[in-house]
């Protein structure tokens, strides 16, 4: 596990107040995180077999909105993410590709740190692989037993799964029908017509090893975690029951947000989250961007090209979270005239009041994360500074603040 400290918020001053954001099951922008105290935020995390892609990035910035809204209120928060280290699609691209799987996932786990790092993602307190979790996902997998919700497959190898038909929440996270689930389930991941399944919608919780596949060794058999139950027990153990929020993008919502709460609630007897949020979907020429369809705009290969980090956050801060978008180099061009342009704005001696311009801002960001609401509100702000003359000494200084601290923005001089 690595542990590293939240950067605060530096010299701007937290104003508290409730920090609202969507929430799936209940389709309602809801209040979420304590009146005070710490907030407890997981955010499912990348399996590390290829490199960070704007969809992968629109998510992360997006609850790194959150992040920063709930410190601006005050709060602290305990932000925990894992990394999918050992499951099928990182075993197959290693063996496809013919690199060891633990040195293809370390790789671009450091990969992925470095981008974030550079799009100015706040980091998690906890980063957590799977694999270091596999005492974690065998203690549940006990606690899921002793509730009698686990069977061994009689047929072919003898697989551990979840009966579903123990918990009689199931589907309250998706609000999904059993009919309108069925066929995600069979597309992400999911496992309908094994034979010997007593229900299509039970889930795998340990896998016994295969010739050529890594194992480890468990009261269970020698084998690996199932999906689900990797970010339901990471969860139990770093933040607890009913947690403030479970993120992810929207392609998680069902089976894996429905399944993992399901699990957790059954070896538990409490509700896994108080809210569930998700970010939309982010593609390219018509098509939603993934690593299996290879149709991707990639973080690190346009920071390489010397594009500014920045201005790629600003270009995904300009859409708002939920929305499903595509990706355009149009969209780069006109985040890099505003940034420009911001940057410009914020070294003027004078400028207008910043005070209504940022209360402006916070109450966008915490009104379902509204970042286009406050992106505009900073341009407004900008263009009028730059236009007229005016002579509030101290409001670019408190404008680049308020950029950084909520938008994470930073309008230093990238070259400095
Ligand atoms: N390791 C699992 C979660 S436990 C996983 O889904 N990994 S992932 O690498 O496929 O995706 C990492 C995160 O990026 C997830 O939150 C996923 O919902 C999000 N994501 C993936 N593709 C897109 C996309 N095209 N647009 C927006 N978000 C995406
Ligand atoms: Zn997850």
């Amino acid at each position: 596990m690595q542990t590293w400290k939240v950067t605060p918020l530096g010299e701007f001053p937290a104003e508290p107040g409730p920090v609202a954001v969507h929430d799936t099951p209940s389709g309602q922008v809801r209040p979420v995180g304590p009146a005070e105290g710490t907030a407890r935020l997981y955010v499912c995390g990348i399996t590390p077999y290829d490199a960070t892609h704007m969809g992968h990035a629109n998510t992360y910035v997006a609850f790194d909105l959150l992040h920063r809204a709930w410190l601006d209120a005050g709060l602290e928060v305990h932000y925990v993410q894992n990394a999918t280290d050992v499951d099928d699609p990182l075993l197959e691209r290693a063996h496809d590709t013919g690199v060891d799987w633990r040195e293809l996932a370390d790789e671009q786990i450091a990969l992925f740190h470095s981008d974030m790092e550079a799009l100015r993602v706040l980091r998690p307190q906890q980063y957590v692989g799977a694999v270091e979790s596999i005492g974690l996902v065998t203690d549940m997998i006990n606690n899921l037993d002793r509730a009698g919700a686990v069977y061994a497959m009689s047929v072919g190898e003898s697989d551990l799964y979840f009966r579903q038909s123990r918990d009689d929440r199931f589907l309250s996270v998706s609000g999904l029908t059993r009919e309108e689930a069925a066929p995600l389930f069979a597309e992400r991941g999911g496992d309908p017509d094994r034979e010997g399944k007593r229900d299509p919608f039970d889930s795998l919780l340990w896998r016994q090893k295969r010739p050529d596949e890594p194992g480890w060794e468990s009261p269970y058999g020698v084998g690996r975690p199932g999906w689900h139950i990797e970010c339901a027990a990471i969860v139990g153990h770093y933040l607890g029951s009913g947690i403030d929020v479970q993120g992810g993008g929207s392609d998680l919502v069902f089976p894996h947000h429905e399944m993992s709460a399901s699990q957790a609630r059954v070896a538990t007897g409490e509700e896994f989250a108080k809210a569930y949020a998700h970010a939309g979907m982010v593609g390219l020429d018509g098509e939603k961007m993934s690593k299996s369809k290879g149709n991707l705009v990639l973080v690190s290969k346009l920071r390489a090209q010397g594009v500014d980090p920045m201005a790629i956050r600003m270009a995904l801060l300009t859409q708002h979270y939920r929305s499903d978008w595509m990706w355009t180099d149009e969209l780069l061009a006109e985040a890099e005239a505003q940034l420009a342009r911001w940057r410009e704005a914020v070294r003027l001696e004078s400028g207008l009041d910043s005070a209504p311009v940022i209360a402006e801002m916070r109450a966008a960001l915490r009104n379902d994360l509204d970042a286009p609401t406050a992106l505009a509100a900073f341009d407004a702000w900008a263009g009028a500074s730059l236009a007229m003359d005016s002579d509030d000494v101290s409001a670019p200084g408190m404008m680049a603040r308020a950029a950084d601290a909520l938008l994470g923005i930073s309008l230093a001089d990238p070259q400095a």
